[in-house]
């Protein structure tokens, strides 16, 4: 029985760069989570008796809210909803499902890196029929509707058990209850050369992967232990836990520091990774060396002809602008189109739908390919896995000659998060204003080329996306970019991403602080950081 409930509309749900991400009591306020996915119903069109996919990345509040979708698309006239075992589903898994079973779209529950618990983060995001999240165009028409919104409908129906795989019927909609490994596990098995990888470990190769206690685990186990014979415990926090076991997870230097640590011992294992709260991101560290995000997209896009799913070639690559320049050199090289997009996934999924690229990332650590419409963590591991089994070299050694022939792009991101947010905005402000003088201006030797505040011409909506970005561009290819972030939920986040390139190999083996200290200075004179922010330094460095 369908009941329509009425509302009062909230003013602040304006999804960010990926979804609508708030703090559980916030979501928890009567009726916030029924308005935004009233709200995400109320901006589709044609969805009568179609397939919706939901799941999320287990964390704390996701069973409630998957419960709500559940009714409430049985309420707007769904004809089904697939939804993981236990309310999970990768966000790449989430993705594939979509395309695999032609969904008219599908909701996905994660804050991603955020940490979860009753009072840390929580986050719908919409995905559209092609596997990748809404663009601009439909998440502007949800927030719209999110300022007017009077009603929503539920019908009223017990809740759904996730707990085991099978079909309910909630009102005239059926609910299956989908494995949420399996479709996902096929298809890396239809993109990479398991035997070969089977064979590396069974030759004594030794493989870490740190799931974070969140979604991955059950991705992982499945995948790099049993389908690829990687020994027990391998695979690290495997249990998703719906508060990450109080980490971030976060897969960078400062929450997987423990593999960091692991990986630069001396007895360290040959390779590990770690993955995000929903599966999306990667960091990988060969032993003894420490792969940036950028380099990685890089070194993924030089060699991923190696893999079976890729050997035919790229079509083209494509990075978010604050992601370093290495992918450009590869495109160069193989002769493929580069493509330069705003942060966040959303700007990729024309490209990838267009056949112009192939794969994709990000320097947050996001890499992913035309496979699914999301980014994809454990692609990335397992395509780093079939590379190093064909090159039958280390990490370490890939990275040196990657660099030998295509220069090194050092590379940094400082972070100062839980900024006061007018002290943040007001920076970004007196930025702008500053932008039309800058070129020709010197500071110590680096002298400014060009300053802009990057904006998007999408080649195949046409749309324009503006204000993604401050850029700095200085004479000789060095660059500073400044951004605030679109994910956080407490203050404001500024994002400042530092870039030099060096072309001589007698100077590959910096460290990258060192190597980037006069940009950073200049990064901290030009925007003067540390007066507006009033912080000595960063709160994260990757
Ligand atoms: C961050 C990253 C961006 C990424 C986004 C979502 O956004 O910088 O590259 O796409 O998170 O990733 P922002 O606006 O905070 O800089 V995830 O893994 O949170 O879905
Ligand atoms: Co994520």
């Amino acid at each position: 029985m369908t009941r329509t409930v009425s509302t009062n509309p909230y003013s602040d749900q304006k999804p960010g760069t990926s979804g609508l991400r708030k703090k559980v009591p916030v979501f928890q306020q009567k009726n916030y989570a029924e308005n935004f996915i009233q709200s995400i119903f109320d901006s589709l069109d044609g969805f009568e008796g179609q397939t919706l996919v939901i799941g999320g990345d287990g964390r704390y509040y996701n069973r409630e809210v998957i419960q709500k979708a559940i009714k409430m698309a049985a309420a707007n006239g769904f004809g089904r909803v697939l939804v993981g075992r236990g309310g999970i589903l990768s966000t790449p898994a989430a993705s594939h499902v979509i395309r695999k079973y032609k969904a008219f779209g599908g909701i996905v529950l994660s804050a991603s890196h955020n940490p979860g618990g009753p009072t840390e983060d929580f986050g719908i995001k919409y995905n559209v029929g092609n596997g990748g999240p809404a663009p601009e165009k439909v998440t502007d028409a949800i927030f719209a509707r999110s300022k007017t919104i009077d009603s929503y409908r539920i019908v009223d129906a017990p809740d759904v058990n996730l707990d085991a795989e099978g079909s309910h019927q909630v009102d005239d909609m059926t609910v299956t209850v989908i494995d949420p490994v399996a479709d996902y596990a096929e298809l890396m098995e239809s993109l990479f050369d398991f035997d070969a990888i089977r064979k590396l470990i069974a030759g004594g190769f030794r493989v870490v992967f740190d799931a974070m206690s969140a979604v991955t685990g059950p991705y992982a186990k499945e995948i790099i232990e049993k389908r690829l014979g990687a020994p027990k415990g391998s695979v690290m926090n495997f249990i998703p836990l719906p508060d990450f076991g109080g980490h971030h997870p976060d897969p960078n230097l400062v929450h997987a520091r423990a593999l960091y640590e692991t990986m630069m011992a001396p007895d360290a294992p040959d390779f590990g990774a770690a993955s995000d709260g929903d599966g999306d991101r990667n960091l990988i560290i060969g032993k003894s060396i420490f792969v940036t995000p950028s380099d990685s997209l890089a070194m993924l896009a030089a060699n991923a002809h190696l893999a079976p799913g890729y050997a035919k070639g790229l079509a083209g690559i494509a990075r978010s602008m604050p992601t370093s320049g290495a992918a450009d050199r590869v495109a160069e090289k193989l002769g493929i189109g580069i493509y330069e997009t705003p942060t966040g996934w959303k700007f990729f999924g024309n490209l990838l739908d267009e056949g112009l690229a192939t794969i994709c990332g990000e320097e947050s650590a996001g890499t992913g390919s035309n496979h699914v419409r999301e980014k994809d963590g454990l692609w990335a591991v397992l395509l780093w896995l079939n590379i190093l089994a064909a090159r039958k070299e280390s990490a370490l050694e890939i990275a040196r000659k990657h660099w030998a022939t295509y220069g090194r792009n050092y590379y940094s991101r400082h972070d100062y998060e839980e900024v006061d947010s007018d002290a943040a905005n007001s920076l970004i402000t007196a930025l702008r204003d500053k932008l039309a003088a800058l070129p020709g201006t010197s500071f110590g030797a680096l002298t400014v080329d060009t300053a802009d505040d990057f904006s998007y011409h999408d080649p195949v909506d046409k749309s324009v996306s503006k204000n993604q970005g401050i850029r700095i561009l200085f004479k000789g290819g060095s660059r500073v970019v400044y951004r605030l972030s679109g994910t956080g939920t407490s203050g404001a986040t500024l994002r400042v991403y530092i870039e030099r390139y060096e072309p001589d190999p007698a100077r590959h083996d910096l460290d990258t602080q060192e190597a980037l200290a006069d940009l950073i200075a200049v990064a901290d004179e030009i925007a003067e950081i540390k007066a507006r922010t009033g912080r000595d330094q960063p709160s994260v460095i990757t």
